[in-house]
């Protein structure tokens, strides 16, 4: 389904939001919310790839609600991507339920799995924003909520869990879009508080001794920085950049600039700096993103 080349090839500049990054074969791919619709309106996910994280190819649209997915048309919101067992795994919110979706490329195509793995009142809070962590041991957990955070240990299929380990926890200002990574035997939840529609939407974030917490606050991430013009900086991910270093990437969303507003956003990519205290430099938002190349193997 990929090859259409539109203008700018960037994903930066276009009209884009909650990213998730996965590298598979030497390049970056990109998962963001396609924005730009009334009411978060739209209705198919789309896929860009990178080596850098500066010059990027259009991969196309992988997978379109209503079509590839027939229990839900609308509002095809935050998708998140996993690589497991030689094949790729993307969960995706469809009309406030929690789909996944499986390929043997980045690019598709993906096979839904027929119903949603979360569905609109299994939980408290709303069922929006997944995102996974796989930790070391191999045990890959799903994450998702607005309004009340859940986790939960997947199987081993990446497409069914067990609700009895479902943990579920509010932390502070919560809002919506969790996630988890791990540095060292240190675990961080990080997610957006506030309403994405709003100039003050940023990321807070927590510590923990495991990927189900339990959660120690430790303050704002990412915020504005209204004197350089950035304004709603949320819905991100982390991901440690490719190569022998400890270098790691946050990829998130803002009002884009110039004239964008809750509906007209754009992904960046800057820089996470884990400090010697194990807590987290917060993030000072660029006006451009990073260039991290992906090192040759
Ligand atoms: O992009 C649609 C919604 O806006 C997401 O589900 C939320 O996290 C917010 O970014």
């Amino acid at each position: 389904m990929g090859g259409v080349i539109a203008e700018p090839a960037s994903p930066v500049g276009r009209h884009l939001a909650d990213p998730s990054l996965v590298v598979a074969g030497g390049r970056y791919y990109l998962y963001p919310t396609t924005d730009g619709h009334p009411g978060w309106g739209a209705t198919s996910f789309s896929a860009y790839s990178s080596s850098d994280l500066v010059d990027w190819r259009d991969e196309g649209v992988v997978l379109r609600l209503g079509v590839d997915v027939r229990w839900a048309a609308r509002h095809a919101w935050a998708p998140a991507i996993v690589e497991r067992h030689g094949a790729f795994y993307l969960y995706f919110t469809a009309e406030q339920n929690i789909g996944v979706a499986r390929a043997d490329t980045p690019t598709g195509p993906f096979e839904d799995l027929g119903r949603p793995l979360v569905a609109a009142g299994d939980f408290p809070g709303v069922a929006i924003d997944p995102s996974v962590f796989t930790d070391d041991d191999g045990v890959t957990y799903l994450y998702w909520g607005n309004g009340v955070a859940h986790g939960v240990p997947l199987h081993d299929d990446l497409m069914s869990f067990d609700p009895d380990q479902v943990v579920s926890w509010v932390p502070t200002g919560f809002r919506e879009a969790a996630t988890v990574h791990r540095h060292h035997d240190r675990y961080y939840l990080s997610w957006s508080e506030n309403d994405t529609r709003e100039p003050d939407y940023r990321v807070r974030y927590a510590v923990g001794p495991g990927p189900l917490g339990p959660w120690q606050d430790r303050g704002v991430l990412l915020e504005k920085s209204p004197g350089r013009g950035i304004v709603g900086t949320g819905h991100h991910t982390i991901l440690r950049a490719p190569g022998d270093g400890d270098r790691w990437i946050i990829a998130y969303h803002r009002f884009a600039i110039p004239g964008g507003d809750g509906f007209h956003r754009e992904i960046m990519f800057d820089w996470l700096v884990h400090r010697p205290d194990g807590d987290l430099e917060p993030v000072s938002p660029a006006r451009t993103p990073i260039r991290a190349p992906i090192p040759p193997r």
